[in-house]
């Protein structure tokens, strides 16, 4: 095709110019690297004071992401990279990159308002023989059933014929952003073969790892079907710990003793699962399927993870009840409030779970988490006066805890692991009682080594 092969000349020559929908976590990034790579950049994002923050070469991403507020103050100061919230500025791109949020409401279903949007408002200014790339996370059949006909629509022209279309997830974690973008496969799901071959070039210029082609609906299933099989994963851990902490056994050495066996990965047991992929893509690809097939693993699986929180509050109960405690005005300290170690990230987090959990039994929690600005107050002090510590995050922070000190602090000597940071023995040499998850033996000592 004709005007594939001259796009193909300009990606080759770096002369294709390039627009980055979306400049979030994932796109902002992408535009970075692609400006460094020597493509002629144009960001889009609605959030003026973003566009302008990037604009002076300030990254207006939080948390730390190694790298790149230093790439992109050279790519803005060397202007190979723009950012506007103007669509018109979009009428020569030739490459569009959508990089747009895709969340999902209460029932799981995709609430695509700014996918439609960006998509209608690209059309508009689309260019003859341009190439639309969806990099969000997206359920399987969503570039053919929204993307495709927004796009038609509001430009007018058809695609495969006066523009082309592709997707090719992202596979970013915050706190790798740089890295990940540049170390990890990619699908080039291409609406033909020669689409995909366009893309595989075009992504060569900043990815150094595999990129692979395939056609669309695999792209967007591969980038669903990769977060939905960690959870499941996450879920048997968590349930297989909840059979081991009723039976009496520790789940730790269970697990141990079956990754032993070839081809077994026990994943980790834990307070719950947050965060802004894994929660959220086992829904998208459901609803993919949606009508088709009533699944029962992927959501039975959300179900357990989500529910690890309400396990933590059981728990917690059980340790109170020995005190002839309840919840009721009980103070409880809440260690971790970011989804994951070492990071400030709280979307989706369990611990914010867990918090309403125990408010609606009417107790109160006193929050610490080293990274989250709310919550960075001296670790010991937070715990003062409590009825009962959880460890709901396995910050590095927690895990050389003085529990002389904590055992001093405690109104009751209660501990509970939901991460299993702390060893039990330790636990009970400072005569706290310890309830981990997973952990079902008597006591700490029975532990047979
Ligand atoms: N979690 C467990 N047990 C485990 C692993 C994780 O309870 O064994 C919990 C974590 O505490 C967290 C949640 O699950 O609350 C998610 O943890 P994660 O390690 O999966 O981290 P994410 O959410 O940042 O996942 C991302 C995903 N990457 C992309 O979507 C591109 C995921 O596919 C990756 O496997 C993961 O990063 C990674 O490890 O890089």
């Amino acid at each position: 095709m004709k005007q594939l092969q001259s796009l193909n000349k300009k990606i080759k020559s770096k002369k294709a110019k390039v627009a980055v929908i979306g400049l979030g976590y994932v796109g902002l990034p992408v535009a970075c690297m692609l400006a460094d790579a020597g493509f002629k950049v144009i960001g889009v994002d609605l959030k003026q004071d973003r566009v302008d923050l990037i604009n002076q070469g300030i990254s207006p991403i939080e948390g730390k992401e190694p790298g790149l507020s230093d790439l992109l103050h050279s790519v803005v100061e060397n202007g190979a990279l723009r950012a506007t919230t103007q669509y018109d500025e979009l009428k020569e791109i030739d490459i569009a990159l959508i990089d747009v949020e895709t969340p999902i409401d209460d029932n799981h279903i995709p609430q695509y308002v700014a996918l439609r949007s960006a998509c209608n408002s690209l059309g508009n200014v689309l260019k003859t023989g341009a190439l639309v790339v969806i990099e969000s996370t997206v359920a399987p059949g969503t570039v053919e059933t929204v993307v495709r006909p927004t796009l038609e629509e509001s430009s007018g022209k058809v695609a495969g014929v006066d523009f082309f279309l592709g997707a090719c997830p992202e596979r970013v974690m915050p706190g790798k952003l740089l890295m990940n973008l540049e170390s990890m496969s990619r699908v080039c799901g291409g609406e033909s073969q020669d689409v995909a071959e366009t893309m595989k070039e075009f992504y060569a210029s900043i990815v150094q790892s595999d990129l692979d082609t395939a056609d669309i609906i695999t792209a967007e299933i591969t980038k669903t079907a990769e977060n939905a099989y960690r959870d499941v994963n996450i879920a048997f851990a968590n349930e297989l710990a909840i059979i081991c902490q009723s039976i009496g056994a520790d789940f730790l050495r269970v697990r141990d003793l079956v990754n032993k066996s070839p081809g077994r990965h026990v994943l980790f047991a834990g307070a719950g699962v947050g965060g802004h992929c894994i929660p959220k893509d086992p829904w998208l690809l459901a609803y993919g399927a949606q009508g088709k097939l009533d699944l029962k693993l992927i959501p039975a699986a959300r179900s357990v993870n989500d529910s690890m929180p309400k396990h933590i509050v059981k728990l917690l109960n059980k340790a109170l009840k020995h005190y002839g405690e309840g919840l009721k005005n009980a103070k409880i300290a809440i260690l971790g409030y970011a989804y994951l170690a070492e990071s400030d990230d709280s979307r989706n987090s369990p611990s914010k779970k867990l918090i309403e959990l125990l408010g609606d039994e009417n107790a109160v929690c006193v929050v610490q988490d080293p990274y989250v600005e709310k919550y960075q107050q001296d670790i010991l002090d937070c715990i003062n006066g409590c009825d009962a510590i959880i460890f709901m995050v396995a910050h590095e922070a927690y895990k050389d805890i003085d529990l002389g000190e904590v055992k001093k602090r405690l109104r009751f000597p209660i501990i509970i692991d939901g991460r299993r940071i702390i060893d039990p023995d330790r636990a009970n040499q400072f005569g706290l009682d310890y309830y981990g998850i997973g952990f079902g033996l008597s006591k700490p000592g029975s532990l047979i080594r």
